[in-house]
């Protein structure tokens, strides 16, 4: 059955509201591009067949805007939620661009301005639950430093714990039932960010009060910044159960953020992320947290938007057909050299074991000379992905 790679609501993918709204401004140049009210951008994405939308709080809200602004804005935007049959699975909030968090929010050195951030927090997580957010995603963009003689490493990894525990209590006392999801990336826009990459999140959450409500919200292009492996890091992020969330892009390594649309950069990565999420059985949302070329009109943002769910789903069809073709799953089973007797005495540690296995013994240069077929196996997923298998 050859599949029309067209996007629909159960392959649940998702967008934030910044991401497709993005208008193209950096730090070198203006807005190439406008915005699109909230509404709008639920129909496009609805037209385009997504699943759901995200959003930090002042995507929707302006900082400053009055109580009344800001249930207008939500009703049309539940409304538009509605007409449209798009949900909200994720929400988080701004704790970068306001001035006020310029040297960190739960990690700043001025306990007010810590204060601050727990109180928009709190707020926000208000508004993601009366959308029916159910993941609340952390991400410290301003949680970093360029001056380490500022002496908070230590402090600034408390501060944040505090923060978390004290967030995850309010959630459950207003029995919103949130899942935290926490997001490295290794700098920008600060020099340096806490928490860099999915393993520094792993080693982090063990710290925590109440461990079990948090896990991992890991992007393609902050682990790929960082020179790592990204379908490396979801696969320990999986094993540690901790896969709450995930941010789809892609990236050239050694460059700043550049938040590509999906399989624009790392083919290959990026197929192997897919085989990785489809064969692991997650059943999160895809989210896309990327945005279009700042070379882009309005066409061009549902072009990317477009592309962005069209290519996962050709590389999950490639998935399937990996799984499925015979040469690649005869290599792939002459790659692993199975020895039941040997793995009865590793299985299960006991005296006789260890003193049978200490007995042992290997031609370990006959077990040196076995060749792994690992070029043949990489050509033919080569191939698989060129189309001509
Ligand atoms: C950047 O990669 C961050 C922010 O866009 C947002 O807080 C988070 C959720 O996807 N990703
Ligand atoms: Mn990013
Ligand atoms: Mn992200």
């Amino acid at each position: 059955m050859t599949s029309d790679f067209q996007p629909r609501p159960a392959d649940r993918f998702t967008f934030g509201l910044w991401t497709v709204g993005n208008v193209g401004r950096d730090p070198f140049g203006e807005a190439t591009r406008p915005g699109f009210s909230a509404p709008h951008i639920v129909q496009k994405l609805a037209e385009l067949g997504a699943y759901g939308v995200n959003l930090h709080d002042n995507d929707l809200v302006p900082i400053d805007a009055s109580a009344g602004e800001r249930d207008r804005l939500v009703a049309e935007f539940q409304q538009a939620l509605s007409d449209h049959g798009l949900v909200v699975p994720m929400a988080t909030t701004n704790l970068f661009s306001d001035p006020v968090f310029k040297d960190g929010a739960f990690t700043s050195a001025d306990a007010r301005v810590r204060a601050y951030a727990l109180q928009k927090t709190m707020h926000s997580m208000d508004l993601g639950h009366e959308l029916g957010a159910q993941t609340y995603v952390f991400w410290g963009g301003r949680e970093g430093t360029e001056v380490d003689a500022s002496g908070k490493l230590l402090d600034a990894l408390a501060w944040f714990r505090d923060s978390l525990n004290f967030l995850a209590e309010y959630s459950q006392s207003q029995g919103y039932g949130y899942r935290f999801a926490l997001e490295p990336k290794p700098n920008e826009p600060r020099g340096d960010i806490f928490f860099p990459t999915a393993g520094s999140m792993l080693g982090f959450i063990a710290t925590l009060d109440q461990p079990e409500l948090f896990g991992v919200n890991p992007e393609f292009a902050h682990d790929t910044m960082a020179g790592l492996n990204f379908a490396h890091a979801v696969a320990q992020i999986i094993d540690a159960g901790k896969l709450f969330h995930i941010d789809l892009n892609d990236q050239k390594p050694g460059r700043f953020d550049q938040d590509l649309r999906f399989g624009a950069e790392n083919l290959k990565t990026a197929f192997f992320l897919v085989k990785l999420l489809e064969d692991s059985g997650y059943d999160g949302p895809r989210h896309f947290d990327a945005h279009a070329l700042r070379t882009e009109d309005e066409a061009g943002v549902w072009a990317f938007a477009r592309g962005c769910m069209r290519t996962y789903l050709i590389l999950r069809d490639r998935a399937r057909q990996f799984n499925e073709d015979p040469e690649i799953q005869a290599a792939l089973a002459a790659y692993r050299v199975e020895d039941a007797e040997l793995s009865s005495l590793t299985r299960q540690f006991s005296p006789e074991n260890a003193q049978a296995l200490k007995n042992r013994t290997f031609d370990r240069a006959l077990l040196g000379q076995r060749g792994p077929g690992l070029e043949h196996l990489d050509q033919l997923t080569v191939e698989l992905l060129l189309g001509v298998r």
